[in-house]
């Protein structure tokens, strides 16, 4: 392995975080809520946005990277998006290899329910989330990798991979089909929910687009909370809304999954520039 490759402990704001370097890539994950902060391939801009007024505390959700919503997605349960993005996760293995480091964190025990994160840094990054039930009852499970990314200007991308696709628009329960690419002008909160599809976010202001493939999902949230959104958020600057959106890998609305006692399921975002 080249010097300064492989996995060491740090500290963002006041968190204890685990810094990735090898040769394909660069990552930052903070223990708190298994939470990939930063993904650079080598050589490449940050794909993840991160807030510069996030939280960095125990009972509050970091704002940016890509948070780990389970086991239910949005106001399904309380609080918001679920107990794993609060949870103070172990790492219990980093296996190093040329170009490629995976860290494996000690499951999670919540009720009768496990999760479990493993986070790949390399020329792309993996983020799988597997839940097991194992409990004596079926458990119908929402979850979401609620990533960030980094944008030039919110104005100017377009997100394809959806048309045609069915969406639920949050903001007035309406439901709609997709024309075309996704273009932002305006608050965005759409949950397409009978999708397996690859989306790309494409920036005129970058060579490179944003690929977010994924497994064990039929569904994508994209999101953007616009100027009144952003106002209203104490750890999202007013005036950031214009440098980043969400496409989240998700299981959520008409993919929430029903889990049997002994069965898991696993939703992976596999996410690269190309
Ligand atoms: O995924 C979109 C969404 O559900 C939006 O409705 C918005 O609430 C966003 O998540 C962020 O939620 P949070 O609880 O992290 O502020």
């Amino acid at each position: 392995m080249s010097e300064n490759t492989g996995v060491t402990m740090g500290t963002w704001k006041n968190l204890p975080v685990l810094n990735v370097k090898n040769e394909s890539a660069e990552a930052v994950i903070a223990l708190h809520g298994a939470h990939v902060l930063s993904y650079k391939p080598a050589g490449e801009r940050d794909l993840l946005w991160l807030s510069e007024k996030s939280w960095a505390e125990a009972d509050q959700p970091i704002r940016g990277g890509i948070p780990v919503c389970w086991p239910w997605f949005g106001s399904a349960g309380d609080p918001k998006h679920g107990v794993a993005r609060l949870y103070n996760w172990t790492l219990k293995d980093a296996v190093c290899k040329p170009g490629s480091t995976k860290l494996i964190f000690e499951p999670f025990q919540w009720n009768d329910l496990t999760a479990s994160v493993a986070v790949t840094v390399a020329d792309k990054l993996v983020v799988e989330l597997t839940t097991e039930n194992r409990g004596k009852a079926d458990f119908r499970l929402s979850e979401a990798l609620h990533s960030y990314f980094a944008v030039s200007d919110i104005s100017k991308i377009e997100i394809s991979g959806l048309d045609r696709a069915e969406f639920i628009d949050t903001l007035n329960s309406t439901r709609h089909i997709q024309e075309g690419v996704i273009r932002i002008g305006a608050e965005t909160d759409r949950i397409y929910d009978h999708t397996p599809a690859e989306c790309v976010i494409s920036d005129p202001a970058f060579a490179k687009k944003i690929h977010i493939r994924k497994d064990g999902s039929m569904s994508t949230v994209v999101w953007n909370p616009w100027i009144a959104k952003s106002k209203m958020m104490p750890d999202f600057g007013d005036d950031e809304y214009t440098g980043m959106v969400c496409v989240e890998t998700t299981n959520a609305a008409n993919d929430t999954r029903t889990l049997a006692p002994g069965k898991k399921h696993t939703l992976t975002t596999i996410l690269f520039l190309a």
